[in-house]
């Protein structure tokens, strides 16, 4: 039997369940779910010749801290002494944020480590992050010792809109960034390319100054989409980082064919241009046409193309879980997104 893709997951990660959002003073049910989880790893243990799930052992804080500051971390951490019924949703967000006055055991002041209200805290939080962390971190070593030309880390909650110093967009611990310098430890030149609907500000803002770290992300033109103040052509990384981050912004209703060629035109040469040895990938899947939060129109087989073009780079690859909120259909997305990848394993 071949090589199974190893697929990192831990039961906790499960136990954390927001239930609502305000978006834009709605209320509605929180499309970050753990049903989304449990869709995708019911899809890849359906085919168990290919793939094979891990549970994490190693508890990843020293990964964390390598790209937080601890008292975002204790910010996090500070939830964990919540009532288990009470969910804190931060809603006010200072103007001064020097540490004299912040107090991050305080949960009222979580505002100062957040960035927006729909990503709430309560005492499963901190757990179901880290281990999201943890899911990273595992298969990025993997990769790293080359036990692998390719892993999966099925994170949720997902991380690409968490950057140093502040959470939001459903995300706390940047996931793909842990991956990353994991993997620059072997790999000195690494891509990081974020596939999700959205644009990835928190991974922008962690590596927009260095010039080994390639960061290309394709998202819905943020004049219309959430994260609405990053994500612009404009951002091309700053000081010695110039030239190192590319933004690729695209109208709503953006089908498969012309994200391929995007893809493959735009981020595929830059990453090939660029001489990248190792890639990361943050593969959201809420350009799905049925996605309740997305407006791209990608159809299940466009995710398989997906795979292909990104497997023909031929990179020690770890790839990151973030959105992708059609609960229905996501497991067969991931899968047939990854199926590309088995002959790599
Ligand atoms: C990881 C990730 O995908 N985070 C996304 C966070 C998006 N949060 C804002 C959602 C705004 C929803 N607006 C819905 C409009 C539907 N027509
Ligand atoms: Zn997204």
């Amino acid at each position: 039997m071949a090589k199974r893709l190893p697929v990192f997951f831990h039961e906790e990660q499960l136990l954390y369940q927001p239930l609502y959002e305000y978006a834009f003073g709605e209320k509605i049910n929180h499309p970050e779910t753990s049903h989304r989880a449990e869709s995708i790893l019911a899809s890849l243990i359906e085919q168990e010749d290919d793939f094979e799930v891990i549970e994490p052992e190693v508890f990843p804080l020293a990964a964390i801290k390598e790209i937080h500051n601890s008292r975002m971390i204790k910010a996090i951490q500070a939830a964990t002494s919540l009532p288990p019924e009470k969910t804190f949703y931060p809603s006010v967000f200072p103007y001064h944020r020097d540490k004299s006055r912040l107090n991050p055991d305080n949960i009222h002041h979580a505002g100062a480590f957040c960035f927006d209200n729909g990503t709430p805290l309560n005492a499963t939080t901190y757990s179901a992050a880290a281990w999201s962390a943890a899911d990273a971190a595992m298969a990025a070593c993997l990769v790293r010792e080359k036990k692998a030309g390719v892993s999966y880390a099925l994170c949720r909650p997902p991380g690409h809109h968490a950057s140093k110093d502040l959470f939001g967009g459903y995300c706390y611990f940047n996931n793909a960034a842990i991956a990353a310098n994991r993997l620059r430890k072997v790999y000195p030149k690494v891509c990081i390319i974020d596939i999700d609907f959205h644009h990835g500000n928190g991974t922008q803002v962690l590596f927009e100054r260095n010039p080994n770290v390639l960061v290309v992300s394709l998202h819905g033109d943020p004049n219309e989409f959430y994260p609405y103040f990053t994500g612009f052509d404009s951002e091309v990384g700053s000081g010695a980082g110039k030239g190192f981050n590319l933004n690729i912004p695209l109208p709503k209703a953006t089908d498969g064919d012309e994200y391929l060629k995007q893809l493959k035109d735009k981020a595929m040469k830059a990453i090939k241009d660029f001489q990248a040895e190792a890639l990361v990938i943050s593969a959201g899947f809420d350009t799905y046409v049925g996605d309740p939060i997305g407006s791209f129109t990608l159809q299940t087989p466009d995710f398989y193309r997906l795979g292909e073009a990104l497997v023909s780079l031929k990179l020690p690859t770890v790839i990151v879980q973030e959105g992708g909120y059609e609960e229905m259909s996501l497991g067969r997305n991931v899968r047939t997104f990854l199926e590309p990848f088995l002959d790599r394993v």
